[in-house]
């Protein structure tokens, strides 16, 4: 008997990758055709700002794009890092698994064998973002390694212009390498995607720009295997969003699957692992770096949960979709808290 089709994606803009995905599920398409259409949906989206065309750039105005696939049939993966000039990262993740010995190209070298693959190159930073950009660096003394609204508060200390705009916040951050920024809701996270097609075959992949401001050269968790995203058929397949320099430390999504292995729920294996990530992360850091994580299971269930602090701020909730059906439908994650991981401690 086919199983019934399931498609998750992190985020509120995943609504538009589960439809696409999911409606591929439905024509009996694979798991990992299913991922790279719903990852394109959202790449070609300029109004999506952290993947893809239109994505946040990094500290020198460049728009890095780091992306991965998996195929649970066949345990192979794809995986670029560093990608310039080509939106559709997904699709050089790819080629990187279906045409090369390998599973990871980065940089200059990624580009060129975009180019030799056919991806046509275009200018990915949108005048909109170039101005985000540009209003950072008036605001900055050096270099922002973050793109989170950690801790957020409001200010009026810093000068900005777009705080005007409906929907803009203007937010500082309590790093100390911080200045003062100025994001907006739902504007800069990773898409992380599992699939779940009609043959029972499971399939993973993960797209985005990165963290916005970021060191140039500097590659997060979605590309790197087993941290933003891995899938095991027999088992499950998880994907992440958040803080990659601390998710990459903790293997986040190998772990799910693996929790998933031992009989969590895929809801459970989430909240596990955040409460393994925060417990390796110095108390006083907790507040500062979001980290989000969705599981789908082989038998179809699914779950995701997220870390309280470095997502929300009064405007901003951790949300992601679902589609087992032609209209997903967008969850509010499980959060998991400091406090909790005391008590379970
Ligand atoms: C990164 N994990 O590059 C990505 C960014 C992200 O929500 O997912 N933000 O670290």
């Amino acid at each position: 008997m086919p199983t019934q089709p399931v498609f998750i994606a992190t985020w509120k803009f995943g609504v538009q990758a589960c439809n696409a995905g999911w409606k591929h599920l439905a024509n009996r398409g694979n798991a990992l055709d299913a991922i790279e259409i719903g990852g394109n949906v959202t790449e070609d989206d300029p109004t999506v700002n952290s993947v893809g065309y239109g994505g946040l750039p990094n500290a020198e105005g460049v728009v890095e794009l780091d992306a991965a696939i998996m195929d649970g049939l066949t345990h192979s993966a794809g995986s670029v890092g560093g990608l310039t000039k080509t939106s559709r990262a997904i699709s050089v993740a790819r080629r990187v698994m279906d045409k090369t010995p390998h599973v990871m190209l980065v940089g200059e070298n990624a580009v060129r064998f975009a180019r030799q693959q056919g991806f046509i190159e275009t200018e990915q930073l949108t005048d909109a973002m170039r101005e985000r950009w540009l209003q950072w660096q008036e605001s900055q003394s050096g270099p922002d390694v973050s793109h989170f609204d950690n801790l957020p508060r409001t200010t009026s200390q810093t000068p900005n212009k777009l705080s005007d705009r409906p929907g803009s916040t203007l937010l500082v951050s309590n790093h100390p390498t911080h200045n003062a920024q100025r994001l907006t809701p739902d504007d800069h996270d990773t898409i992380g995607l599992c699939a779940l097609d009609c043959d029972g075959n499971l399939a993973v992949g993960c797209t985005t720009s990165g963290m916005a401001w970021k060191l140039p050269g500097r590659v997060g968790d979605s590309p790197i295997i087993g941290s933003g995203l891995y899938v095991d058929n027999e088992i499950g397949a998880a994907a992440a969003t958040g803080h990659g320099d601390e998710m990459i430390k903790a293997c986040v999504s190998f772990r799910v699957v693996e929790m998933m292995e031992r009989g969590m729920t895929p809801t459970e294996a989430c909240i596990d692992t955040l409460r393994y990530l925060m417990r390796k992360r110095p108390p006083e850091q907790h507040d500062n770096y979001g980290a989000a994580l969705i599981a789908l299971r082989k038998d179809g269930e699914y779950g995701a949960a997220s870390t309280l602090t470095g997502f929300r701020s009064p405007d901003r909730l951790w949300n992601w979709a679902v589609s087992t059906s032609p209209v997903a439908t967008l969850h509010e994650g499980v959060y998991v808290t400091p406090t909790t991981i005391r008590r379970s401690l």
